[in-house]
């Protein structure tokens, strides 16, 4: 990859980039448009990417990173599964000089030199902003049962206690079950078959930790011969086209943004660490929120 498009820009061989990235796995439609962010936005900039899938295991994004450091990659981003764990190779990258960019799930380190920067998402403000959302518009809807994402991973620790937090203010609403999906759309089915059974007519409203466990738990409703979005409500985050359609069509009432588009930003930043400039430690994504009023207008517009 090193000879086309430099040849075209006019680079020699040794200006090009190259960059590792260990993605988490392909688990949701919101990582297919972040891994593809990240592949367009590099082939854009003639940077050489090398992309490792860790299929839903850290230590396989772990090997994956171990291996771009012996390669001597200009620089690292990690889109960790779990937050525990990392610190271990984040100093061998540091030892070999290698900048590490944390995207997408943060990691919890004790070090916080160990990487240069995170690029993502307020987590604990989408879960929050789902809760509001459900304390306004849920009526007399009380029982909930949530579908949780992996285990372990920053969007799923965070989502599960801002939404735990902001109930606790509206005594009302209570999470009457609560399982893992591991964001995937086919567990969401099965986890909400299961407890469509156990639950009956009890369960009112589903909290989701993303779109794709939501779209799963909406079949298994259907199936079980229950109207989405009327009969039990359908609340989740990331936006994603396809919930967003859901949302303007009845079927889900609400859907929080968080935007995986991060291939421009994660470059920029990159580049700037590079050229030893300074960079924010930690940048966040603005989210918005989708539902009965503003889904449908925005649906043209929808990038993933
Ligand atoms: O919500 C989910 C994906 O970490 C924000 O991971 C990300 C989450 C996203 O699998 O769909």
């Amino acid at each position: 990859s090193k000879s086309g498009s430099d040849a075209a820009a006019g680079n020699s061989g040794d200006s090009q980039l190259t960059v590792g990235f260990a993605q988490t796995g392909a688990e949701s439609a919101w990582r297919t448009a972040n891994t593809n962010s990240l592949r367009n936005e590099a082939e854009k900039r003639g940077i050489e990417l090398k992309f490792a899938d860790g299929q839903s295991k850290q230590e396989n994004q772990i090997r994956a990173v171990r291996s771009f450091i012996a390669q001597g990659v200009d620089a690292i981003v990690i889109a960790p599964i779990v937050e525990t764990g990392w610190d271990p190779v984040l100093r061998e990258a540091k030892r070999a000089n290698i900048p590490v960019v944390v995207m997408d799930r943060t990691v919890a380190t004790s070090d916080e030199s160990l990487y240069a920067a995170f690029v993502g998402s307020d987590f604990y403000e989408e879960g929050r902003m789902a809760a509001d959302w459900l304390a306004e518009n849920a009526g007399d809807r009380t029982n909930i049962v949530e579908l949780q994402g992996e285990p372990g991973s920053a969007a799923a620790n965070e989502r599960r206690k801002a939404f735990a937090d902001a109930l606790a203010k509206h005594p009302n609403l209570k999470i009457i079950d609560s399982q893992t999906g591991n964001f995937r759309r086919a567990e969401g089915k099965t986890v909400m078959e299961a407890m469509l059974k156990t639950h009956g007519d009890a369960i009112q409203i589903v909290y989701a930790h993303n779109d794709d466990m939501a779209l799963g738990a909406i079949q298994a409703i259907e199936e079980a011969g229950k109207t989405p979005g009327e009969d039990i409500m359908i609340v989740s985050i990331d936006a994603i086209k396809e919930a967003v359609q859901a949302v303007a069509d009845g079927k889900m009432n609400c859907t929080v943004e968080c935007n995986p588009l991060f291939g421009p930003k994660i470059y920029d930043t990159i580049e700037a660490i590079l050229a030893g400039k300074p960079v924010e430690k930690k940048s966040y994504n603005k989210d918005e929120l989708f539902d009965q009023t503003n889904a449908a207008a925005a649906l043209p517009s929808r990038q993933y």
